[in-house]
């Protein structure tokens, strides 16, 4: 049976509904990344949530970034996970992660997990920054001083990033779990993960995702597979036997990889970062731009023949190339050289992404269509993502590439007029997918849209 088609909102009617569902996931001082999968607050989940929130109320947006903070570790970590009180139903929780009783390093409280997320951080606070200007000085005042008050932990966390997740000075990102790329199923982790090995007599558990998804439908076949998972949790048990310690983590973990997507995101924050900084006169600014530098520079080497930048398994030194978005991570931080960046501009739009003649709306799936590893339900395998629609967009429209942007744009908009917010969409049907509302893509709708 045919279903009637959603009518398509206007940009306006968008805004209008994303609000009201971020609305909807706003618990008072942060906002649930998704009612029902996602009853707690995730690291860049909340960035995007406070760039959206900022069109609303930077009052509110700096809220959710000072709940965040104030879960960060002692020695500068930003959790990937802030759990909120009440909700004991998301798997691993506080019980497993056992952060507090494990690590001198955490935090009296809230709960948090015990890893990261892409520290996207930087280009929140830019962004919060100059919808308080727009606003009026009074409210420009206020997020100044907020900001002011926030900027020890965010230097804490960039040095954190700089230190014990580069100390070789590369200026790429170690990460020791799928989960602290954002990007947790995605085939850029098939190798390394194929390295991964539960031990036998590892506890098994439960997992909450699939169920709290049947309410949908279909979620199984959406989600990483129970192999995958075993996986995750067993990373997690490495972690608690390194005591969530950076050096013992770097020499005992079984996964270890350079990942050159958050590395890009790094050099972006910390830019953004260093011009707020030189506007509010505050502390730190040449660090700054010389891990912005650092990064980038850090990005620039993995760039292949092909032009894509490539992710690397430091346990075994091989060069990861999968044709996933992380690809395009040079696009977010810049530094290319004109015919370089024109190059992955041109793949962007080439039948092996968007200008694949399946797409329902012409926008980069998180794998290739041409990839092997494609798999269009699948969570970060093929689907297509809003928030990392956006990054791309952002970083268009930084780096010189309008008219790309532009383009992105139209068909972000496009997608989104459905108004339902959906976690992911499947890049061929257009089917909205996984949980819904997802608080980060209706924070993005909000932000494009107005
Ligand atoms: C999980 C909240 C998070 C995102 C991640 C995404 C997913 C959680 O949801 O991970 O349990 O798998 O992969 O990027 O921050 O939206």
């Amino acid at each position: 049976v045919a279903r009637p088609q959603p009518r398509a909102l206007t940009n306006v009617e968008t805004a209008a509904r994303a609000a009201y569902a971020l609305r909807g996931n706003d618990r008072g001082r942060l906002t649930v990344a998704a009612p029902g999968l996602y009853p707690h607050m995730w690291s860049w989940d909340a960035a995007f949530i406070a760039i959206g929130l900022a069109r609303l109320s930077t009052d509110r947006a700096l809220t959710e970034l000072e709940t965040l903070l104030s879960a960060q570790w002692r020695n500068g970590k930003i959790p990937h996970i802030v759990f909120s009180d009440g909700d004991a139903s998301y798997e691993p929780g506080p019980k497993r992660w056992a952060c507090g009783e494990i690590s001198a390093d955490a935090p009296g409280g809230p709960a948090t997990s015990g890893l990261m997320q892409p520290p996207i951080h930087g280009i929140a606070v830019r962004r919060v920054l100059d919808s308080a200007r727009r606003a009026g000085p009074v409210e420009r005042r206020a997020a100044a001083d907020r900001i002011r008050a926030l900027w020890p932990r965010l230097l804490a966390w960039h040095r954190y990033l700089a230190e014990y997740r580069d100390p070789d000075r590369r200026g790429l990102l170690t990460i020791y779990h799928g989960w602290e790329s954002g990007l947790d199923n995605s085939p850029r982790w098939d190798v390394p993960y194929a390295a991964v090995v539960p031990a036998k007599a590892f506890v098994p558990f439960r997992r909450a995702d699939v169920h709290a998804l049947d309410s949908v439908g279909g979620a199984a076949a959406q989600r990483p597979t129970d192999g995958d998972y075993a996986r995750y949790q067993w990373l997690i048990e490495e972690l608690r036997q390194a005591r969530y310690d950076d050096a013992r983590a770097r020499e005992t973990l079984s996964f270890l990889v350079a990942d050159v997507f958050a590395s890009a995101i790094f050099a972006a924050a910390a830019g953004e970062l260093a011009s707020v900084a030189d506007e509010l006169a505050l502390p730190g600014g040449d660090e700054l731009i010389a891990q912005a530098e650092r990064f980038r520079r850090g990005v620039a080497s993995t760039i292949g023949d092909d032009g894509f930048a490539t992710d690397l398994d430091l346990r075994t030194g091989r060069v990861l190339r999968t044709k996933t978005i992380a690809g395009f991570a040079p696009l977010l931080c810049g530094g290319l050289s004109e015919s370089r960046r024109r190059g992955l501009v041109n793949a962007l739009f080439s039948p092996d992404w968007c200008g694949h003649p399946g797409l329902a709306v012409a926008l980069p799936p998180s794998t290739s269509p041409s990839s092997p590893a494609f798999d269009p339900a699948r969570y970060w395998r093929g689907p297509q993502w809003p928030p990392m629609t956006w990054l791309l967009i952002w970083g268009l429209e930084r780096s010189g590439e309008p008219e790309a942007a532009a383009v992105l744009r139209a068909s972000a908009l496009d997608q989104l007029s459905d108004g339902l917010f959906a976690e992911y969409y499947h890049p061929f049907t257009g089917e909205p997918l996984g949980a819904r509302p997802q608080s980060w893509t209706a924070a993005v709708a909000l932000d494009l849209a107005l």
